[in-house]
């Protein structure tokens, strides 16, 4: 089937004539990568399908909820089930409770939650409680970390900001600003300059534990650690933005990966399977702070929309039923694919450095090993993109932007390693022609 992107450009045009940049969210605009992007219609297992009839394996995943694949069907008829019953109520549930509750079982740190639509309302509500609860201003964020569009966040972000290069936002003033300290990531001395500098001021750490936003990057053995140490000395609440890491490293997240309990975590993606759901929860103490019961002031129309609990309970029960098989099938497919793209580059002497933690990893085209935002940036993002618009003309879809994770699901298996192999000993062509 010749790939042909004839009807995705009609749509493009379409959709710039009423989005800016065609886009609801900047990175699907292929700006990081050049090409087209693809319109999708239907996606089913580890496959996309678009308005050309092309199909393309997946791995990005709706940039991580969609674990599962695609329309996994026990997730759709749960969604089906709800709709009939109505699609919002505004009232409360038994089905909060019962996600909520497969979320404890996994995330026991999160003695109270709330459930929001979005990341970006998770983490901005978490460090309002974390400034409620200590009485300061000051919190601390890393650069390449992204953790949703709230003002104060966007700040030397990762994610679309870092695509972008944009070192904060226009329309941000300052004063909103002034008080996110920005440091380096698995920099342990930055943060104890930054309390040194500012003792008793510092309401909270705020972190991808496993960086996905910069591409993924780790953290350095004992830095995690570390922060638990300094925040617990310094009376900083710990927060691990778990959006993204959640059910996805680990049943329970990276928290239970590296055994650190953070004092808050903030969740979304996968706990929604594929609708809009975020959640934020921890320490009882810090929750009832929260309106109805405390000072502090969080809302929402949709927060704990039927659909979207349907589709979360399903996505979270099958993670529960199977996670002792599941989890390490998702390592393994990961692993098979990571390594044997990063073994097709060295055989052609592309300079590449592979960064995983299960089933979400990145490419880096770089010979650098990338522990922080300065290292992720020395990758050749030209290069990147070369490669990227090769492996999505054979039908590989990845991450439009160096700085972004790309996720398998357990709908990825042999057959799609193999082909994703292939097609990237094609596309490494395509790099080294430059
Ligand atoms: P949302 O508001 O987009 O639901 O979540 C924000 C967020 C918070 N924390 C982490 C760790 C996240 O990764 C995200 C959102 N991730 C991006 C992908 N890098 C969403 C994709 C996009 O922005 O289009």
């Amino acid at each position: 089937m010749p790939h042909t992107l004839n009807r995705s450009r009609e749509l493009q045009q379409r959709a710039e004539k009423i989005f800016p940049g065609g886009v609801d969210s900047p990175v699907r605009a292929f700006r990081a990568v050049g090409g087209d992007p693809p319109f999708v219609v239907r996606a089913e297992g580890a496959y996309l399908y678009d308005a050309d009839g092309n199909h393309y394996i997946d791995y990005f995943g709706s940039w991580g909820p969609m674990i599962l694949g695609h329309a996994a069907p026990f997730v759709v008829e749960a969604i089906q089930q709800a709709a009939a019953r109505s699609s919002s109520y505004g009232a409360s549930t038994p089905a909060e409770a019962d996600l909520a509750e497969l979320v404890q079982a996994a995330v026991p740190s999160m003695q109270k939650m709330r459930f929001v639509s979005s990341g970006t309302e998770a983490t901005m509500t978490a460090i309002r409680l974390a400034r409620a609860f200590t009485g300061r201003k000051f919190f601390i964020k890393f650069e390449g970390c992204y953790h949703g569009h709230a003002d104060a966040l966007l700040v030397k972000a990762g994610s679309g900001v870092a695509t972008f290069g944009i070192p904060g936002s226009a329309g941000v003033p300052e004063e909103t600003v002034q008080h996110t300290l920005a440091l380096p990531y698995n920099d342990i001395a930055a943060v104890e300059a930054a309390f040194a500098a500012h003792p008793d001021q510092i309401a909270c750490i705020l972190l991808e534990p496993v960086v996905g936003n910069m591409g993924t990057v780790l953290p350095q053995p004992g830095h995690l650690q570390a922060l638990r140490k300094i925040t617990a000395e310094n009376g900083a609440v710990l927060i691990f933005d778990e959006v993204m890491t959640g059910f996805r490293v680990a049943l329970g997240g990276a928290q239970q990966l590296y055994g650190i309990t953070p004092d808050l975590t903030t969740l979304g993606k996968i706990i929604g399977g594929g609708l809009p759901v975020g959640a934020f929860g921890g320490r009882a103490e810090i929750m009832d702070l929260l309106a109805p019961l405390g000072p502090v002031y969080q809302a929402g129309t949709l927060s704990g929309n039927p659909l979207a609990m349907a589709a979360g309970i399903a996505t979270l029960q099958h993670l529960h039923q199977h996670q002792q098989s599941l989890y390490p099938a998702l390592e393994a497919t990961s692993a098979a694919v990571v390594d044997g793209v990063a073994a097709a580059a060295q055989a052609v002497g592309v300079p590449l450095t592979t960064s995983r933690v299960g089933a979400m990893f990145t490419w880096f085209f770089t010979p650098n090993a990338v522990t922080d935002w300065d290292s992720a940036a020395t990758s050749d993002t030209a290069a990147f993109g070369r490669f990227h618009r090769a492996m999505l003309q054979q039908g590989i879809w990845l991450p439009p932007s160096q700085y972004e994770a790309a996720f398998l699901s357990t709908a990825h298996g042999a057959k799609e390693v193999q082909a994703t192999i292939a097609a990237a000993k094609i596309a490494l062509q395509a790099v080294t022609a430059g």
